[in-house]
């Protein structure tokens, strides 16, 4: 399996024509390999903890379809339940049971819901918890974090403004300053810059939403007051605290980051691991929250392909898989092994590096770091990650195409697996 130049002709090829046919060839611009160059690979199937590409080369794979793969691709107890109902069709636009079993498993998993409403993405998730959010409340402005994400609707797609007390400024043509001008943005892990927006817009907040463990700035993990500062800020303010776990879901731990770190929020997002690979996104919180949204309230949201029997018997699926005992101290430990073992490697290399990793999530910056908040980030060599992407690549490693992306295991990962990273990894340290 050790590749020292990938064939890519087949991929070469596809991706030419898909440039023709789609906005850079891709439905989702992170796969189309901007921030670390070269020719993106055209995949052909997972399996487990490998994608082949088109061209027939394997790949331990470390995103995992950004999530979602966390019992492994393809695995067989998923896809034998899909058989089955696929039998029976693929989509119903009216109730059915499968609903209800995996609401039961999500509320009875994720400490601070009491009801969920299925939807098809993560961005669907939080954009309908953005406007229960403002309903719940009668207050408009929102606080986000810089460099944590929440889909593309308009009100996320904000940059701070000078200074991190301005309102938010859009960060996308298409996107009025209308949409945005509620949006207020401090930075993470900074409790002191929370405190001065309330203060500055005092009774006009009706929340404050985060990744509670950033992954779309990279890997970054909540200091110890953080979380729990956030919710007394929050509570004292009348405002909503919204975990947006549509990545930390099911994966930081069975309840989420909020089952890790014992903090409860008042609504929570997910998306990616409860669906098992099919489309899928979830909101859920208190009844007393919950119970405005439409038909049993007033607050309008609504879906034709929200709890889809496929994507809902996946999730099912996936849901026990991961309730099996030693789940997340499996993923626990076979994940600090890579990220300390990659970590000690730039070390000894000579390239200054920092990360780490909470059960099957992790993340490394080309920074000697620290990295607290998406500023610290940003001080990282790009051009050194977008080598050592290449060159892992090169080597049959798969990793996001992106420094300012997090890195996903799963159980399907094996010690060898881990080995044979870390080798080729020394590897490639060695060479750039
Ligand atoms: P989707 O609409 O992509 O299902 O979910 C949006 C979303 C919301 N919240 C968090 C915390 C997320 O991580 C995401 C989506 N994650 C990205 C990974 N950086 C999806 C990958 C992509 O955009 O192609």
């Amino acid at each position: 399996m050790v590749n020292t130049t990938i064939k890519t002709t087949r991929s070469q090829e596809i991706f030419a024509s898909a440039q023709n046919l789609m906005p850079g060839g891709v439905n989702s611009p992170v796969r189309a390999f901007k921030s670390v160059g070269g020719q993106p690979i055209v995949f052909d199937r997972v399996n487990g903890a490998y994608i082949w590409d088109v061209d027939g080369n394997k790949y331990i794979d470390y995103v995992g379809s950004w999530g979602p793969a966390i019992c492994g691709h393809a695995h067989p107890e998923v896809i034998a339940v899909l058989h089955t109902a696929l039998d029976k069709g693929t989509s119903f636009g009216a109730p059915c049971l499968l609903e209800n079993t995996l609401a039961e498993m999500v509320i009875a998993a994720v400490p601070s819901i009491e009801m969920v409403r299925f939807v098809n993405s993560g961005t669907e998730a939080c954009m309908a918890v953005l406007r229960l959010m403002r309903a719940f409340t009668n207050r408009n402005k929102i606080i986000k974090f810089a460099g944590c994400y929440h889909g593309h609707a308009d009100m996320f797609l904000v940059q701070a403004g000078s200074g991190v007390a301005t309102l938010g400024l859009p960060d996308s043509p298409g996107v009025p300053k209308s949409s945005t001008s509620d949006t207020l943005t401090a930075p993470f892990n900074n409790l002191a810059a929370v405190e001065a927006l309330f203060a500055d817009h005092r009774d006009q907040i009706a929340g404050v939403i985060l990744e509670p463990v950033v992954g779309n700035a990279g890997f970054i993990p909540p200091d110890d007051r953080f979380l729990t500062g956030l919710r007394d800020l929050t509570r004292q303010n009348g405002a909503l605290l919204v975990f947006d776990e549509v990545m930390t879901g099911f994966r930081i731990a069975y309840g989420g980051a909020q089952q890790k770190f014992g903090i409860v929020p008042d609504l929570t997002t997910l998306g990616k691991v409860i669906g098992g690979g099919l489309p899928v996104g979830a909101y859920g919180g208190r009844s007393e929250i919950m119970s405005m949204i439409a038909p049993s309230g007033p607050v309008y949201q609504a879906g034709t392909l929200s709890g889809n029997p496929l994507a809902m018997t996946a999730g099912i699926k996936t849901l026990e898989l991961l309730q099996k005992p030693g789940t997340y101290e499996y993923l626990e430990r076979i994940t600090q092994k890579l990220t300390q073992g990659l970590l000690q490697l730039a070390q000894t290399s000579g390239h200054g590096a920092c990360g780490g990793s909470i059960s099957a999530m992790f993340g490394l910056f080309f920074t000697p770091g620290p990295v607290n908040n998406y500023e610290d980030a940003k001080k990282s060599d790009t051009a050194l990650f977008a080598r050592f992407h290449r060159g892992m690549l090169e080597q049959g490693v798969y990793l996001a195409p992106s420094q300012f992306e997090a890195g996903f295991t799963s159980l399907a990962h094996t010690d060898e697996d881990i080995e044979y990273t870390l080798a080729a990894a020394k590897q490639v340290f060695s060479n750039i």
